[in-house]
């Protein structure tokens, strides 16, 4: 029989997959040890596996010396340390594509509640502003407005179709235009900020794309558009949309990922209207997130049988 693998678990992830991997593994669970540099000292030389949720820096890797793979539960994988891990000869794997229906559902939902204010109507109710001062105020269209869709990747696409099923009209903006989708390129995210009401982040983190929204765009989406993020906290800068926002420069925003998290600037959260904020939760479904954990049991199980990777990042 096959040795089973030694996994060091960093950061844990949806319980009834991960538990999978002790069918065909062995795992260290790092982030419930109370003394994580003893744990390390003792756990990190027999593992041959990290696992991790989005991070996984240079410094972890240096202390998991037989280190042959990391599984990154997520299809961004900015916070893994890629060409660390080239260098070392280590393979990392991530989770893409199973996730794009939940990421693009989130994203209507996002688009849905931020132009219909369904938050903001919700309080309506409960602090008793509608007995006091009647309806609440006119709010603006989703079918027929326009949609700007930074990033028309895997996941893009999918909020494509779906926007195309609420009647909006599709502009895109990426570094290369695709060849194959009848959508409007826009070659600057700028002209496409200015034309569209709804503008939709979803492409990697990283310093590529750090701070790709600023203020510039933010105040070209406008006093009547709204900004949605589902793709990196580090792609906006919040800073600038917690000012926009406060001065009307920009309509809304809904933001589901955030450069700290768990923690969202102290500027976002003391914005009481016109901003929805989620905890990160965009592919956090039972059946996605299961899938997900399925694609990194599979590739660990690559590893012990020497068969290919199935998600190879490196
Ligand atoms: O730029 P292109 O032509 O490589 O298109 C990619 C686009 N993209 C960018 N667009 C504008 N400026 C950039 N600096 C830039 N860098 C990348 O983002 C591509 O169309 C899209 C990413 O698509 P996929 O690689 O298929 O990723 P997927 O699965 O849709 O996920 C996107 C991101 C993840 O990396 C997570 O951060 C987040 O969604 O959950």
């Amino acid at each position: 029989m096959q040795k089973k693998p030694h996994v060091l678990i960093y950061a844990p992830w949806y319980k009834p997959a991960m538990d999978r991997l002790d069918e065909i593994a062995i795992t260290h669970h790092l982030y419930k040890a109370r003394n994580k540099k003893e744990f390390l000292a003792e756990h990190g030389p027999k593992c041959s596996v990290i696992g991790t949720m989005h991070y996984c820096p240079d410094s972890l890797m240096e202390a998991v010396p037989n280190l042959e793979l990391i599984l990154n539960f997520g299809v961004g994988y900015d916070g893994v340390d890629i060409p660390a891990a080239t260098r070392r000869g280590v393979k990392v794997v991530n989770t893409p594509e199973v996730l794009n229906d939940c990421v693009a559902d989130m994203a209507l939902s996002l688009i849905l509640a931020g132009r219909r204010k369904l938050v903001d109507a919700d309080r309506y109710i409960r602090f008793g502003n509608w007995e006091k001062n009647g309806n609440f105020e006119y709010v603006h269209n989703v079918h027929s407005s326009k949609v700007g869709i930074l990033g028309l990747g895997r996941i893009g696409l999918e909020i494509a179709t779906r926007c195309a099923a609420f009647k909006m009209d599709i502009g895109y903006h990426q570094r290369t235009k695709k060849p194959d989708v009848k959508f409007k390129y826009y070659e600057n995210l700028l002209d496409m900020a200015k034309e569209c009401e709804i503008l939709v982040a979803i492409i990697p983190g990283g310093e590529s794309t750090k701070g790709l929204i600023n203020e510039s765009i933010i105040e070209a989406i406008g006093p009547t558009g709204l900004l949605v993020n589902v793709a990196r906290g580090t792609v906006v800068d919040n800073e600038a949309l917690a000012r926009c926002l406060k001065d009307g420069r920009i309509g809304g925003a809904a933001l589901d990922v955030f450069p700290e998290e768990p923690k969202v600037p102290k500027s976002l959260l003391e914005i009481e209207t016109n901003l929805i904020l989620t905890p990160h939760m965009a592919s956090a479904t039972h059946l996605t997130r299961m899938k997900m954990g399925m694609i990194l049991y599979d590739n660990l199980k690559a590893l012990t049988n020497r068969t290919p990777f199935t998600t190879l990042i490196n």
